[in-house]
């Protein structure tokens, strides 16, 4: 399966958080990285006053189902979020789990696609590099959608970048 993960910090060594989140993903058992995108700093949206976040997408293939991937996710958050305060205040590392192929169900763990996916420009923005033609279900396609959204708290860092080793 093609599986399309979102990553985000707004704590601490942001960028050093996505980095591990990448590592972490190419290295665990059933996935692999395929592809990743720019980095992109961001106004935070919802939640407290916090500061700006560091974003990106993430393209896996993976033999995992939607329910271990995020299991895997999990890990990796609780990893990264052992200097974590506040619960739903600013965070080291958070991964959502945007889309796995055509997927489409809501479960009491996991909503897929996710369900603020296709209205955020942090998602959207970066996502649209890797995959503008895929078509969000119950949605348009990345590039469509990314039409329909506010970028303006949205910035690319043309100075920072994410690897695969
Ligand atoms: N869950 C359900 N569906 C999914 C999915 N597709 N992927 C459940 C991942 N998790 C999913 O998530 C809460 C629960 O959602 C999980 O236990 C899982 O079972 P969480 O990561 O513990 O908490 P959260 O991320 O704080 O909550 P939530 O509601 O998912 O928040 P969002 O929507 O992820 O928003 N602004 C900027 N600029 N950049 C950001 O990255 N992120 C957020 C978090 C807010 N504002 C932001 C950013
Ligand atoms: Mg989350």
């Amino acid at each position: 399966m093609k599986a399309t993960v979102s990553i985000g910090s707004n704590l601490g060594d942001r960028l050093s958080y996505l980095q591990g989140a990448v590592d972490a993903l190419n290295v665990a058992t059933g996935t692999q990285v395929h592809s990743v995108s720019s980095v992109f700093e961001t106004d935070p949206v919802g939640g407290p006053e916090q500061d700006d976040y560091l974003n990106a997408v993430v393209v896996l293939k993976t033999i995992l189902s939607p329910q271990q991937l995020l299991e895997v996710t999990q890990k990796i958050e609780i990893a990264a979020n052992r200097v974590r305060g506040e619960h739903w205040g600013p965070r080291t590392l958070d991964i959502d789990i945007l889309a796995m192929d055509n997927e489409q169900f809501e479960t009491e763990r996991l909503t897929l696609p996710h369900p603020r996916a296709h209205e955020r420009g942090f998602v959207l923005m970066p996502w649209s590099e890797l995959d503008p033609d895929y078509v969000i279900p119950g949605h348009g396609s990345v590039a469509l959608t990314l039409g329909q959204v506010e970028l303006s708290g949205v910035r690319k860092c043309e100075n920072l970048t994410l690897v695969v080793s």
